[in-house]
C-alpha cells in the first residue's frame, strides 16, 4: 500500500511539473486535483464491493462447515445403530440355532419315547391274545368238567353253564404260534440288539432279527446277539479290495450284499453302519478255519459312519497289545503306533493306513508307517491286496507279515 502510495505521489508530481512547464497553471491544477478525487471516490466504493464479497464468502464457507458437521454426526450416530442392530441379529439368530437345536433333541427323545411304548403295546397285545387262548382252554376244560360231572349221575348240570360257552375260541382267533413278538418281522421291529438280549439273555437266540434304531430309516434285517445284544454293522474279507481304505463303502450310506447278515465269512454291510448309535463297538478278526477274536471298547457316536466318513482322523486309546490279541502271531513296526478311526499318515497318502485300527512306522515319527493291524486297511506303495487283518514289513517285531481274515465290526 506504501508502495503505491509512493508511486502515486510522484505520478502527481511529475504531472504537475509537466503541466506548469505550460501556461494557465492554476486551472490546470484544480482539474487534475477534481480527477484524482474521482478516482479516489471511485476505487473506495470499489473496495467497500470487494470487502462485501469477501463477508459473503465466509459465511458461505462457515456454513457449509457447519453442514459437513452436522452430516458427520448423523453418520455417527446411523454407524451405531447398525452395529447395535447387527449384534442383536447376531444373538437373536445364536438363540434361535440353540432353540433348534433343542427341538430336535425333544423331537428325538420323543421318537424313542414313542418307539418303545409301541414296542410296549405290542408285546402287551402278544399277552392278551396268549390269555384270551388260555382262557379258551380253560373255558373249554371247564365245559368238558361240566358235562363229565352231569354225566357221573350228581346234580350238577351245566344248563345255562356255569362257565360261559367258549364262542369264539375256533375262529378268527391267533394261535400262540402267531402271536407278535418283536424283532421277527419288518413290521413289527425290535429297536436294536439290545432289546433282543434283554427278552433272551442266552447265545442260543442269536441270529437274524428286525430292528430299527432310527425313526428316520427303514427297518432292517440284522445279526443280533441275543446274550449280550452287539448288532452287527459290516464284515470284511480280508482278501477282497471290497472295503479297501479308498473304497466308496465307507463315506456312503449304501449296503452291500444284505442278505449276508450271518457271523459268517460273507463280506456285507448293513444299514446299522449310519442308523445304530452305540456307545461300545466290538471288534473281532477271524483267520482261515480259525474262531473269531474279539476285543470291546467304549466309544459314543450316533453311528460308525459319523465317525468315518467323513475321513477325519479321530483317535481311541485301546492300545497296541489289545489289538495284537485280535491276531496271534502279529507283527508290527515299533514307532509311530497311531490307532483309532482313519488312522494314517498326515504327510504320505500311500503309507499304510486303516479305517478303524493301527499304523506303526520304523523311524520315529507317522510320516511313512509301512504296518498295519485292523479294518479297512490299504497301503499303495505295497499293495498286499489286505483290507482287513495285519501287513508288516520295513524292520517289524515279528517279521514281515500280511494276514489276511475276516473282519467283525459290532455295536450296541
Ligand atoms: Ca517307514
Amino acid at each position: 500500500m506504501s508502495h503505491c502510495r509512493h508511486f502515486y505521489l510522484l505520478f502527481v508530481a511529475l504531472l504537475v511539473g509537466a503541466v506548469s512547464q505550460h501556461g494557465t497553471k492554476a486551472d490546470s491544477e484544480a482539474c487534475f486535483v477534481e480527477s484524482l478525487r474521482k478516482m479516489v471516490a471511485e476505487l473506495n466504493v470499489t473496495t467497500q464491493e470487494k470487502k462485501a464479497e469477501v463477508a459473503g464468502l465466509k459465511n458461505e464457507v462457515k456454513n457449509e462447515r457447519e453442514k459437513r458437521i452436522k452430516l458427520e454426526e448423523e453418520n455417527a450416530k446411523l454407524r451405531n445403530k447398525l452395529q447395535t442392530n447387527n449384534v442383536r441379529l447376531n444373538d437373536t439368530s445364536i438363540s434361535l440355532t440353540q432353540q433348534v437345536q433343542d427341538a430336535k433333541c425333544q423331537l428325538q427323545t420323543r421318537n424313542r419315547q414313542i418307539r418303545s411304548l409301541q414296542n410296549v403295546s405290542l408285546q402287551l397285545q402278544a399277552h392278551v391274545t396268549q390269555l384270551q387262548q388260555s382262557n379258551c382252554v380253560l373255558n373249554r376244560t371247564a365245559e368238558s368238567l361240566t358235562e363229565a360231572v352231569a354225566y357221573l349221575g350228581r346234580n350238577e348240570t351245566h344248563e345255562g353253564g356255569a362257565f360261559p360257552p367258549c364262542s369264539n375260541c375256533t375262529e378268527g382267533m391267533m394261535t400262540s404260534n402267531d402271536s407278535v413278538v418283536l424283532g421277527n418281522s419288518s413290521s413289527s421291529p425290535e429297536s436294536t440288539c439290545k432289546e433282543i438280549a434283554l427278552r433272551y439273555n442266552s447265545s442260543s437266540h442269536n441270529g437274524k432279527y428286525w430292528i430299527k434304531p432310527s425313526s428316520d430309516d427303514p427297518p432292517f434285517q440284522v445279526y443280533c446277539d441275543a446274550n449280550e445284544g452287539w448288532s452287527l454293522i459290516m464284515k470284511i474279507d480280508g482278501k477282497q479290495q471290497t472295503f479297501d481304505y479308498d473304497s466308496d463303502l465307507w463315506s456312503n450310506k449304501n449296503t452291500f450284499q444284505l442278505n449276508n447278515t450271518d457271523l459268517d465269512d460273507k463280506e456285507t454291510k448293513l444299514a446299522s453302519y449310519w442308523t445304530l448309535p452305540f456307545t461300545e463297538l466290538r471288534l473281532g478278526m477271524k483267520k482261515v478255519n480259525g474262531t473269531i477274536r474279539w476285543i470291546t471298547f467304549s466309544y459314543s457316536a450316533s453311528s460308525l459312519h459319523s465317525l468315518i466318513a467323513d475321513g477325519q482322523y479321530r483317535s481311541t486309546s485301546i492300545g497296541k497289545t489289545t489289538w495284537r490279541s485280535l491276531l496271534p502271531n502279529s507283527s508290527l513296526q515299533t514307532d509311530c503306533n497311531r490307532e483309532g478311526f482313519n488312522a494314517r499318515s498326515f504327510n504320505l497318502e500311500n503309507a499304510a493306513k486303516a479305517r478303524l485300527g493301527l499304523i506303526a512306522n520304523n523311524d520315529g515319527g507317522c510320516a511313512s508307517p509301512d504296518s498295519f493291524l485292523g479294518f479297512g486297511t490299504q497301503i499303495r506303495t505295497k499293495s498286499p491286496n489286505n483290507s482287513a487283518g495285519n501287513y508288516a514289513c520295513c524292520s517289524p517285531d515279528n517279521g514281515d507279515v500280511n494276514i489276511k481274515t475276516i473282519g467283525y465290526i459290532m455295536a450296541r
